[in-house]
């Protein structure tokens, strides 16, 4: 979670009321009710023993970091359907992600991913961003495509692993590049996903891989700033479908345990076999003191990439309780890296991304209302029942007025998407966004 300067969201109002518009005059009926609705449900969570205003408090300093490269349409192998407006270059995308977080106040930083971010000059985009408060998060390299304009060296078969040393130098470059990239920007980590691994069993020496991804990343590694992080993600196939050199996250923590204390390992949730216990390797990381971070989504088969909290959204306050647990015990990290990396095949990106996100805030403020003191003694005195109730009595509870009072206490839209589409916003973009050719490759 960012760290902001907390504010009084009761002062928060007061002041936005009194002097803007006046108590009880001039406020939108939206507001209305929201104030309304919200002082009957501030006394009923005082009168449950709730800290109404802590709660809001807690809403309001949640955050989480925006992908550039889901401003855009995504898609799949199969074809991608761009929508009209969408933006066409990182200015564009930075105008999106500006206007998102007026929206909804929780995503003040976006994460680049390099070569797909073009950036000519670096001094025009920190500039924009600046002027429209946001900030950089972690920054993302490529190494499962090929150099545009590079014939010579190839990552078909591999990139930081690869058997030919030109091509692992290659990516070592590329992974340096995007760190002298961040120093610009002001990100405090890289995230590494490699594609290496097999499609054929005998394809690849498992142990000599191995030697090869460590080689590598040291070297990267080695070229970390004092203050930065390197976040390996792991991810069990794709597009190597026998074998993956960092395919799950024992590979990933092993891998980050021999680089260093710089090395920390992020959790992306779409990147498990089916079924896997998430929450559990969240735990355990925590425990280790090697979780890095995270990519948000949600999935039912693999990695679908779909929307954070669209399919199971009580796997998502599971994962948040692990996090809430650390919090509560003070062993929480205060610098993990949260980001949403989703594809929007069929909606506005804008439309999910505010949804996502609000679905993270969700699940955060439901894991806080655990009664933790609760929830241990019933683990303690073995009561499976009543230990899952104490969880199921927080999923249930709809905190949605206190994500609302933090929006608006904030200066954001009580109803975002409402808003949004109120705006016309990409219809008006489509008119100035002009695409010269809608065909487009698959997945973004
Ligand atoms: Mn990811």
């Amino acid at each position: 979670m960012r760290i902001l300067t907390r504010f009084d969201f009761v002062t928060a109002i007061i002041i936005f009321c009194t002097l803007q518009k006046g108590i009880n005059v001039n406020k939108s009926e939206s507001e209305k009710k929201l104030l309304s609705e919200f002082s009957l449900f501030k006394s009923f969570l005082d009168q449950s023993g709730m800290d109404s205003e802590g709660l809001v408090n807690k809403a309001m300093n949640f955050s989480v970091a925006i992908p550039s490269w889901g401003l855009g349409t995504g898609g799949t192998r199969f074809a991608r359907f761009p929508m009209p407006g969408e933006p066409r270059n990182i200015i564009e995308k930075l105008e999106d992600a500006s206007l998102l977080n007026s929206l909804i106040k929780i995503t003040p930083k976006v994460s680049l991913h390099f070569p797909w971010d073009e950036v000519r000059d670096f001094s025009e985009i920190i500039d924009y961003a600046l002027s429209n408060q946001l900030e950089f998060d972690s920054v993302n390299s490529n190494t499962f495509q090929d150099k545009k304009n590079e014939t010579n060296i190839s990552y078909k078969f591999g990139s930081l692993t690869h058997t030919n040393s030109s091509v692992r130098d290659l990516a070592i470059e590329h992974n340096l590049q995007c760190i002298d990239y961040g120093l610009k920007l002001g990100s405090k980590s890289l995230t590494l996903w490699i594609p290496d691994g097999s499609n054929f069993p005998g394809q690849m020496h498992t142990s000599r891989a191995l030697d090869r991804y460590l080689d590598s990343t040291a070297k990267i590694y080695k070229h970390l700033p004092e203050d930065w992080f390197l976040l390996l993600e792991h991810k069990l196939y794709e597009p190597s479908f026998y074998s993956t050199v960092n395919n799950d996250w024992g590979t990933s923590y092993a891998f980050s345990c021999h680089l260093g204390e710089k090395a920390k390992c992020l959790v992306d949730l779409g990147h498990h076999a089916p079924n896997s216990n998430i929450e559990g390797i969240v735990g355990r990381l925590l425990k280790f003191k090697k979780l890095g971070g995270f990519h948000f989504n949600d999935s039912s088969y693999g990695d679908d990439d779909l929307d954070a909290g669209s399919v199971n959204p009580f796997r998502l306050f599971l994962i948040y309780n692990e996090l809430s647990d650390a919090e509560y015990c003070g062993d929480l990290p205060n610098d993990l890296a949260y980001l949403i990396d989703q594809s929007h095949n069929i909606t506005d990106p804008i439309e999910s991304l505010i949804y996502s996100s609000l679905e993270l805030q969700r699940a955060y403020i439901q894991s806080q209302l655990i009664n933790r003191e609760s929830l241990y003694y019933y683990q303690q005195n073995n009561d499976p029942l009543m230990a899952l109730e104490e969880l199921k009595k927080a999923f249930r509870f709809d905190v949605s007025l206190i994500l609302k009072m933090a929006r608006y206490s904030l200066g954001g839209e009580i109803d975002p998407i409402k808003a949004y589409r109120d705006m016309n916003y990409r219809q008006k973009k489509s008119e100035v966004r002009k695409f010269k050719n809608n065909s487009s490759i698959g997945i973004v």
